[in-house]
């Protein structure tokens, strides 16, 4: 942006003065800072007209610019929106095979290495249980002494955690020690490390690659050293074993119930319950189905849980795991 010789610009040292920040300004705030300088203090007359749109163009591009930053800086991959019937992370030390199991259960594209520290961001894909979906959640590993800034705050929101040890791996007593003491020490989970009754997040424990090596005495020593620890379950990404154990595990630990609705005189659609925390009402689901329909509702009938079937129940009547109600507004 020299002044070229010809232009009668006349321009002033505080001009001059601004033109040398610009030039030598290394951050976007400081060219955007200098570039504002420069054109309060041009002369404003016929002479400089095009030098001023210069600076006015080059100025709108440098904020559009600083916009796309701070919305990227706004971004945190950690944030991730629950979708089905619950949001559960999966975390633990390196190459312990997080992904390979949200790999196994989900569509999600995971990246498996036969190398630590092959997850550097957090990725989610929906598992199918029955007839609803359970959102899996892999995660950069943790280690004795570090993790992924953002997990713990994205712990905080999870339904529910999974901490997945390599039961090949006569180290597993220690990740999974370390693991806990994690979520221990971020008040994640309570001091008995996850025991029914105790956990703040509900917890279950993967021994993963039960396939290889002297996974089941690993496991004995683990359970022996670890007495604390949530229940345990012995499985493999690789083979799939007892994967179908866990999946009904968690769907008891997540302690939802699914509910479907009919309307009079028709079967009720069973692919795709109501999905209610335990001890939900009637009202409960009413308000899920819809927003105003607590108000509108004036009766409701139940089959499955009640003494028979069409039994007609009150608001505050409380539902079991796929029951199906009849609503009439
Ligand atoms: N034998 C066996 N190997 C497995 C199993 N699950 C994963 N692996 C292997 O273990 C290695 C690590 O798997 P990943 O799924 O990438 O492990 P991770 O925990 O996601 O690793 P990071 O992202 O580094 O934390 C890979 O070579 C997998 O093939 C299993 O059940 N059995
Ligand atoms: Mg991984």
């Amino acid at each position: 942006m020299e002044v070229k010789e010809h232009m009668p610009a006349n321009l002033t040292p505080q001009y001059y003065a601004a033109e040398e920040a610009f030039k030598s300004a290394t951050s976007l705030e400081e060219k955007i800072s200098a570039l504002e300088e420069m054109l309060a203090v041009i002369p404003k007359h016929k002479g400089t007209e095009k030098l001023q749109a210069e600076i006015k163009s080059r100025l709108a591009k440098l904020r559009k610019e600083g916009e796309k930053k701070k919305t990227a800086s706004h971004f945190d991959p950690f944030m991730i929106p629950k979708e089905g019937a619950g949001q559960v992370w999966l975390i633990g030390f390196p190459n312990t095979g997080k992904s390979s199991l949200v790999g196994a259960l989900t569509r999600a594209k995971v990246q498996v290495a036969d190398y630590p520290f092959a997850t550097s961001l957090p990725v989610a894909g929906m598992m199918p249980f029955e007839n609803i979906l359970i959102q899996l959640v892999d995660t950069p590993p943790v280690t004795a002494g570090e993790q992924p800034p953002g997990l713990a705050g994205a712990l905080r929101r999870a339904d529910a955690v999974l901490v997945v040890v390599d039961a090949s791996d006569g180290d597993c007593p220690e990740q999974l020690e370390a693991s806990l003491s994690f979520l221990i020490t971020r008040k994640l989970i309570g001091p008995g490390g996850g025991k029914p009754g105790n956990p703040c997040i509900p917890c279950l424990v993967l021994a993963n690659k039960a396939d290889a090596g002297s996974s089941e005495e690993n496991i004995e020593v683990m359970r022996e050293l670890v007495p604390d620890a949530p229940e345990v379950i012995a499985l493999s990404a690789k083979t799939g074993y007892n994967l179908e154990l866990f999946k009904t595990r968690l769907f008891q630990l997540l302690d939802i119930i699914r509910i479907y609705t009919k309307a009079p005189g028709k079967d009720p659609d069973r692919t795709a319950p109501f999905v209610l925390k335990r001890g939900g009402t009637v009202l409960d689901l009413a308000y899920q189905v819809h927003r105003d329909f607590p108000e509108r509702l004036k009766s409701a009938r139940i089959w499955g849980s009640a003494r028979f079937d069409g039994l007609p129940v009150p608001r505050d009547y409380v539902l079991a795991d796929e029951d199906v109600v009849e609503l009439n507004v």
